[in-house]
């Protein structure tokens, strides 16, 4: 059970973002490393689970996976999780949807961006998303970076894309978030964030667990319904047949082709 410190809930609030180090057993984190590894491995299926990839073509993404997954579903759903992310939220957080990124050695970073453009599909206007370290993250393989004391929490002029305007980005003071496998980064919906490629020879992978407010809402199974029909995984794409614009608010800032 990991209790929240006083201190660690005046950083959220003057953050929007908390970093908690060396807070799953390492069994735990020795678990999520070769679920991961299963994920990857896992066939491209029509109408399951949902792998992307970016080019040339290297797996970036698994979504929707918890209906498959034991480990990851337990893991996931488990009370703690929950118990930190509502107290962040300051009511009760439902889950809203699960991915892991891979970020293979090669593979692209993340323009700099907000996550709220990209959840508005149910009208929701607050999440809280739990990123946990699979891989060590450093500046040579692409960890995430955040803007510190983005108290203010609004929304951000935005390129035509949805990611930040460039002149905003670069007006913006960027810190690496160095983590540990099994370390814990919650941050919210409109703290901006981006990440570089990875240059290292080995994979940078993490999963990203993002909840809304229970009172929004409990539209996971619907979000990826209509996920699946905007931007399907590759497999379940018509080859020639272009996506629609409205794609891109599934693929904000993503490097996924
Ligand atoms: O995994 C990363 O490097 C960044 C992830 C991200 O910003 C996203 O998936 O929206």
């Amino acid at each position: 059970m990991i209790d929240l410190s006083n201190e660690q809930r005046q950083f959220w609030n003057r953050n929007r973002y908390l970093h908690i180090r060396d807070s799953l057993a390492p069994r735990v984190a020795e678990s999520l490393l070769s679920w991961t590894e299963e994920l990857g491995a896992w066939p491209e299926v029509p109408g399951k689970w949902m792998k992307y990839f970016e080019a040339p073509r290297l797996l970036c993404r698994v979504e929707n996976f918890i209906p498959y997954h034991e480990g990851l579903r337990a893991f996931l759903t488990d009370d703690t999780m929950m118990k930190i992310v509502s107290e962040l939220m300051g009511e009760e957080a439902v889950l809203f949807k699960e991915k892991i990124n891979f970020k293979l050695p090669g593979g692209n970073g993340f323009t700099a961006h907000q996550d709220a453009p990209a959840f508005t599909t149910f009208g929701q206007k607050y999440h809280i998303t739990l990123m946990v370290a699979v891989d060590a993250c450093n500046p040579a393989n692409g960890c995430l970076e955040v803007v510190n004391g983005f108290e203010r929490g609004d929304l951000l002029e935005q390129a035509e894309d949805g990611t930040i305007a460039p002149h905003i980005e670069q007006s913006l003071e960027w810190a690496p978030v160095l983590m540990n496998p099994g370390d814990l980064l919650f941050f919210d919906s409109y703290l901006p964030h981006r990440s570089a490629a990875n240059r290292s020879d080995n994979p940078r992978r993490a999963l990203y667990v993002t909840y809304n407010k229970r009172s929004e809402g409990s539209v996971r199974d619907d979000y990826f319904l209509q996920k699946r029909k905007v931007f399907p995984p590759e497999v379940e794409r018509i080859a020639g047949e272009p996506l629609s614009k409205e794609s891109q608010r599934y693929n904000l800032g993503n490097p996924i082709r």
